[in-house]
This record gives structure tokens, C-alpha cells and sequence, in this order.
């Protein structure tokens, strides 16, 4: 019960703070994009994770206006890298599942790209396969809207959930991201590698790009390499990081 009546102050409060974890394109080394992470810093709670209020806040209705915040705070940032001189970066961001059946999304989405000035193609929404299941086709229109106005789409923890393939070729994805569970393992379990290369090549054979999560290791990096992974991005390069950590990174890095 604390928790709701604190996260109903947050906003105005300004206490939700982006993190962003860069992502590593594996053929030219550089880091070409970046996902926002959410984190609450509550002055007495102290940082609190995503894991703890994000399903509290769709619960309590909070996740739209939460959500807009990312979006905007996200689209603001990656706007002013690029006008620093930090070069064409990707921002993705997390939808959740109310965002995704709300009315005010498409308009939000040209709200903000028009307010903070950023190519469309520069924004990258990552949904997950559970956004499909409940009405296919009216999430089949939904994705044409979105990319109508010119975002990139991607499909997040690809290979955890429960819909079937089909939609995969119905569906306007750019990007398929895998799941950290089989990254972890393609180094030790034969089966997860199988599956990653696999999913690799599903996603090539479909005019999609792939994204490895949850990349820890050097020999992990090698294995995503040698099968055409395209970009990876995991704490093998970097933990998420707060906005000017990561632009500290990004000027040592690229
Ligand atoms: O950053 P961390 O590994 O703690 O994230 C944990 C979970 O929280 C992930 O599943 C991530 O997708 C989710 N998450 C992080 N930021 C956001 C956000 O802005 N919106 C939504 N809906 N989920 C987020
Ligand atoms: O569900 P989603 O993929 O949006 O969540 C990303 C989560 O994974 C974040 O909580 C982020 O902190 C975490 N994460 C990112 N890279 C790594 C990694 O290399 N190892 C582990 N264990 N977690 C990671
Ligand atoms: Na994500
Ligand atoms: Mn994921």
C-alpha cells in the first residue's frame, strides 16, 4: 500500500530516473543504440527496480502516464547525444501492455518524436510477444500504425513466450531480441546454442535484425559472432547506466 500512494507522487516528484544500457553493433565494434531502463529513487525506499513497481503501477493505472515519461525522457535524451555530436543512436524503450491498448499511444509517440526533434527511425519500441496474444488482429493494425509513423519495432525476450510463429511474418517487426535465458547458456548447453542459432537465422531468413541480451562473456560474444549475430548488448560491454556515465562511455568508446 506504500508503495502505490508513493508511486502516485512520483511523477510529479520527479523521481524516476533512465538508465541506459548501450547496444554493440558485433561488425563495425561501435555502440550504434541504447535501451532505456526505468528506476525509482525514492527518498526513503531508496533506488527502487523496475521489477518492484512496474506491475504496480499497471495495476494501479500508472503505467500510461509512466510510460509517456520514458518515451519522452528517452527520445529528449538520445535528441541531445545526437546533437552533441554522439552520432545517429537508437533509443529503445519498454511497452508495456496497457500502453499498448491505450488510445492516446500513436499520437503520444508523434507527440514526442515532434517535440524533441528525433528521426523516427531512431526510436525503437520493444514489445513482448504477450502484447499479441489477447487480439491479433487489432495488434496487427496497431504495429502498421506504429510503423507508419516510421519507428522501429522489436520483439523482446523473443523465444520465452507462447504465441506461434505465424505472427512473425503478419507483423511489422524490425528487430528480434534474444532472450538473456538462452545467451546465457550457449557456451556450456548444446541445445541453447542450437536454439540461438536457430533464432539467428529465423530472424535473417525474415529480413529482421537480431539482438543478443544478456551477453557476460568473451566466448559468448565469439559464438553470437561466428553465427551472424548482429548487435549484442549485455553487461559483457556494460551494465545499464545512468545518462552521463553513459555518455562517457560512448565518448571512449565510439
Ligand atoms: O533494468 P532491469 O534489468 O532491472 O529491468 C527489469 C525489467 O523491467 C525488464 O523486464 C524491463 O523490460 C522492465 N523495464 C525497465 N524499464 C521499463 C520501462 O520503462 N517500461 C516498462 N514497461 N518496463 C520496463
Ligand atoms: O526484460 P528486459 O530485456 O527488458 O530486461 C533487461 C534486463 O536485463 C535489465 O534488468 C538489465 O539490467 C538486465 N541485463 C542486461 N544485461 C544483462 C547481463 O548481461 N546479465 C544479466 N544478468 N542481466 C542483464
Ligand atoms: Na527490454
Ligand atoms: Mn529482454
Amino acid at each position: 500500500v506504500r508503495i502505490e500512494s508513493a508511486l502516485r507522487k512520483a511523477l510529479e516528484r520527479d523521481e524516476f530516473v533512465l538508465h541506459y544500457q548501450p547496444q554493440v553493433d558485433l561488425a563495425s565494434g561501435k555502440i550504434v543504440g541504447m535501451e532505456a531502463l526505468i528506476r525509482w529513487q525514492h527518498p526513503e525506499l531508496g533506488m527502487v527496480p523496475p521489477m518492484r513497481f512496474i506491475s504496480v503501477a499497471e495495476d494501479i493505472g500508472l503505467i500510461v502516464p509512466i510510460g509517456a515519461w520514458v518515451m519522452r525522457t528517452a527520445c529528449l535524451q538520445n535528441r541531445a547525444w545526437q546533437d552533441a555530436g554522439m552520432g545517429h543512436l537508437r533509443v529503445a524503450v519498454n511497452l508495456s501492455a496497457r500502453q499498448f491498448g491505450s488510445p492516446d499511444l500513436l499520437d503520444n509517440i508523434s507527440a514526442v518524436l515532434d517535440e524533441s526533434g528525433l528521426d523516427a527511425n531512431c526510436l525503437e519500441i520493444e514489445l513482448t510477444e504477450s502484447l499479441f496474444m489477447s487480439d491479433v488482429t487489432l495488434a496487427v493494425e496497431l504495429l502498421h500504425n506504429m510503423k507508419a509513423i516510421g519507428v522501429n519495432l522489436s520483439i523482446d525476450d523473443f523465444g520465452t513466450g507462447y504465441s506461434s510463429l505465424s505472427y512473425l511474418s503478419r507483423f511489422p517487426i524490425d528487430v528480434l531480441k534474444i532472450d538473456r535465458s538462452f545467451v546465457t547458456n550457449i557456451t556450456r548447453d548444446a541445445s541453447d546454442a542450437a536454439l540461438v542459432a536457430s533464432i539467428i537465422n529465423l530472424a535473417h531468413n525474415l529480413k529482421l535484425s537480431v539482438i543478443a541480451e544478456g551477453v557476460e562473456t568473451e566466448e559468448q560474444l565469439d559464438y553470437l559472432r561466428r553465427h551472424g549475430c548482429d548487435e549484442m548488448q549485455g553487461y559483457y560491454v556494460s551494465r545499464p547506466l545512468p545518462a552521463l556515465e553513459f555518455e562517457l562511455l560512448l565518448r571512449e568508446h565510439n
